[in-house]
């Protein structure tokens, strides 16, 4: 059995290579997590998800424990045979989509209760049973229990909720059943308070839990706000282990916050806006929509090799997004889940060769276009 372990290979700046060693295999790291939420990543399958270069899936445990349920997916073998992904998964804790997504909810010391957005039934999720959900799930990396403070908050809201997750925190760990080559991450809070995020990754340190994540950003603020805050929030995190961004974010949020030492990334954006005909390129952004695109023979993006590429035009895209063709929101998913992980693949290349700062600069050169 493997160790969960992380390797620290090469620094750029703040900029971190790294592999992250589980009981399903190896991360390289700067990494980007597909989004697989009801046990799959939408329109794609598996083994597709994995020709793109990702190498662990985000799962969710709200979703899950709605549909089809946490105990049932533990009798028929966990959630890696359950919808065939054999490499690491990370699954997200739940109070966070409890929050954002179920109806009539409270929050008390103890957990929360809710009202499933599906079908209006009751449940609750508490630390002990958001471990337990991923302990059944079979997760890689289990999430901590914790309340993403929403944004704006004043300082005493954003306190009061941080110490309450921290107090979460303990509580996730207690219930944790370690296991060789899983592991358990701590969840920062703090919102964009310093003396908060300080206190809140001192807590976390007594846990000495194997990864955290910075929680609490992009929920609203701002690029630039959210990069005010990770040039001093990654630093309060331990740099021999991984450090993961939750929730994040657009291209150019990646390579922003990867300059500011964050090692892991997930995000609905490329497989959502795939669905919604909105395509990433290395010259920026194109929404597939447009009628300016009924005649182009050219590539979606002449330097990416997925299928939707090397296959087919922007003209035959145009047509299936136009005629509500399933076979669009595939392709495009693929390609934008291919450009993620080209991004990704570009920056470890960059920061082990010591030119992230360059990277970074080709890289918002070429995304001026704009809506191409
Ligand atoms: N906490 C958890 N999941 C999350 C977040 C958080 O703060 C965010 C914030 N962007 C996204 N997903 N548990
Ligand atoms: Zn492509």
């Amino acid at each position: 059995m493997t160790e969960f372990r992380y390797e620290l290979l090469a620094t750029d700046g703040k900029a971190r290579l790294g592999r992250i060693h589980t009981a399903h295999g190896v991360i390289d790291t700067p990494a980007f997590m597909p989004v697989g939420t009801a046990a799959t990543v939408k329109g794609m399958l598996p083994e597709n998800v994995a020709d793109t270069g990702a190498q662990i899936l985000l799962g969710n445990t709200y979703h899950l424990m709605l549909r089809p349920g946490a105990e049932r997916i533990a009798r028929l073998g966990g959630l890696h045979k359950f919808m065939n992904w054999d490499k690491p998964i990370l699954t997200d804790s739940g109070g966070y989509q409890v929050m954002s997504l179920s109806k009539l909810r409270k929050i008390t010391e103890d957990g929360v209760t809710f009202k499933s957005h599906i079908d209006g039934r009751k449940f609750a999720l508490s630390p002990e049973r958001s471990m337990e959900i991923q302990h059944l799930l079979g997760s890689t990396i289990t999430m901590a229990f914790d309340e993403c403070t929403p944004f704006p908050a004043t300082e005493q809201q954003a306190a009061d909720s941080m110490r309450m997750s921290m107090r979460w925190a303990k509580r996730s760990k207690d219930a944790f059943v370690e296991r060789e080559g899983y592991a358990l991450y701590g969840i920062q809070q703090g919102s964009v308070f310093e003396n908060l995020r300080r206190e809140s990754s001192e807590k976390l340190a007594e846990l000495d839990l194997p990864g955290h994540s910075v929680g609490g950003l992009a929920v609203g603020e701002g690029q630039q706000i959210m990069f005010d805050t990770l040039d001093f929030c990654v630093d309060m995190l331990p740099a021999n282990k991984p450090r993961y961004l939750m929730g994040v974010g657009k291209p150019s949020d990646l390579v922003g916050a990867v300059m500011r030492g964050i090692d892991q990334f997930d995000c609905v954006l490329p497989t959502r806006s795939g669905r919604n005909a909105q395509a990433f390129t290395h010259r920026g952004t194109l929404n597939l929509k447009n009628g300016r695109h009924r005649d182009d023979d050219r590539p979606l993006d002449d330097q990416c090799n997925c299928p939707a590429c090397t296959k087919y035009s922007r003209a035959y895209l145009h047509h299936l997004i136009k005629a509500g063709e399933i076979l669009g929101a595939v392709l495009l998913t693929w390609h934008n889940l291919a450009y993620y992980q080209d991004l990704m693949r570009g920056m470890r290349e960059a920061i082990a060769a010591g030119r992230m700062e360059q990277f970074a600069r080709d890289f918002y050169a070429g995304q001026e276009g704009g809506d191409i």
